[in-house]
């Protein structure tokens, strides 16, 4: 165990641990060395050299993003506008738009530019207390621009204090280049791009859409299957739009995370359950698609399926970059709890990342990442809509 630096006292805890929020009212934090020391009641904390009063404030672990397409060139406003007039989704997908635009539009910029757009969406999160984003490419859909996504996501991580997971979501549609050729395009995928980005680093789990305008189960299981033999997590987008089985597919595979869910049944929930897979619900696709059919809460916790929330963060269909905005969606919408909105972008999105090990609760031995927030109740973390009530985050014990 480190050495203690720093006693953060006079604190409320949200350590995320053991049962429910796990809730210390006059409790303190002690770190060092970048990682959590102690975390408990202030009257057993350990001394420290360094004294900083929290007056009061909660602090909870710094927030995980646990599905985001943050990368991405271009907008899509004028689909908006065509989904305003009445168009659907699928519509504007079947007919090119969607997913295939923003394609376009990700291939003709550079690294730089990619860098420079998300860097802004990048900054709305942490300016919220997130200190952990997973970042999907999926718009390249070659193995050039594939590389440049993903490239561009391991920047962001060095450019600000904030980790990145990568994943790859070459499974995402079918570039147009390919309309007549599906099997090729897969057999693109396996033999070639997600061989080539993994050996160069750039790829931390493996993600497909698993969707009838997307790729079919047997489709995604080819991809799971190569990503397995190269010692690659896998997650799935499923049950988005349809019931296509996804989930159980993803599950068959121990997938880390299935997400969205929106049309999960009990047999989905249930091989969840066993896999130990996390369900990933993404309330801002749900609201922008103006979706009637909520994901099947009640059976996620009947299962004793962990249930984790995030933004979803792309230019389709959820143009969101708030996290704290997407938990009031999740209890207004999903019905979610405030402790299972809180879990939700802590302990539940670490392990829907594989980062368990490092964040998503206050407790020894866990790096010091966390946010001190000026607010009286964990309930105010989801209750208010587009106000930010984070008082700093701290990096590193720092
Ligand atoms: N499901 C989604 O909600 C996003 N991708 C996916 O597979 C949408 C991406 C987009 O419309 O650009
Ligand atoms: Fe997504």
């Amino acid at each position: 165990m480190e050495a203690p630096q720093t006693l953060w006292r006079n604190a409320r805890l949200a350590a995320c641990a053991g049962a429910g929020l796990g809730v210390v009212e006059r409790g303190a934090l002690v770190t060092g060395g970048g990682r959590i020391v102690y975390a408990g009641a202030e009257s057993e904390a350990p001394r420290a050299p360094r004294v900083v009063d929290c007056e009061g404030r909660w602090i909870t672990p710094a927030l995980i993003d646990c599905h985001s397409h943050l990368i991405y060139g271009g907008d899509r406003a004028r689909e908006f506008e065509q989904r305003l007039a009445g168009a659907s989704y699928e519509e504007i997908a079947r007919a090119g738009g969607g997913i295939l635009s923003t394609v376009a539009a990700t291939r003709a910029a550079s690294e730089d530019a990619l860098v420079a757009q998300a860097l802004r969406r990048l900054d709305a999160l942490i300016g919220e207390g997130v200190g952990a984003v997973e970042i999907k490419s999926g718009y390249g859909l070659d193995l050039a621009s594939e590389r440049k996504m993903l490239r561009a996501a391991r920047r962001l991580a060095r450019e600000r204090d904030v980790i990145v997971k990568t994943t790859f979501l070459g499974a995402h549609a079918l570039p147009l280049e390919y309309r007549d050729r599906r099997g090729d395009y897969v057999d693109l995928l396996v033999e070639e791009m997600l061989p080539a980005l993994a050996g160069e680093g750039l790829v931390d789990a493996v993600d497909g859409f698993c969707e009838g305008i997307a790729f079919s189960r047997e489709e995604i299981a080819r991809v799971f299957a190569t990503a397995r033999r190269l010692g690659l997590p896998v997650k799935l987008h499923a049950e988005q739009l349809s019931n296509q089985g996804g989930a159980a597919l993803a599950a068959s595979f121990d997938a880390l995370s299935a997400d969205h869910l929106e049309y999960l049944d009990e047999a989905g929930a249930a091989a969840m359950a066993r896999a130990g897979t996390v369900a990933v619900l993404l309330p801002g696709a749900y609201y922008t698609l103006r979706e009637t059919q909520a994901p099947p809460v009640a059976a996620l916790r009947q299962q004793g399926v962990a249930i984790a929330v995030a933004t979803d963060s792309n230019p389709g269909t959820s143009p969101i970059t708030s996290l704290l905005t997407t938990l009031n969606m999740a209890a207004t919408l999903f019905r979610l709890t405030v402790d299972e909105c809180l879990l939700g972008v802590t302990r539940h999105a670490a392990r829907a990342l594989g980062l368990e090990a490092e964040m998503g609760t206050l407790e020894a031995g866990k790096a010091a990442h966390f946010a001190l927030w000026d607010i009286e109740r964990p309930a105010e973390l989801v209750y208010r809509i587009g106000f930010n009530p984070l008082h700093r985050r701290v990096w590193s014990g720092a």
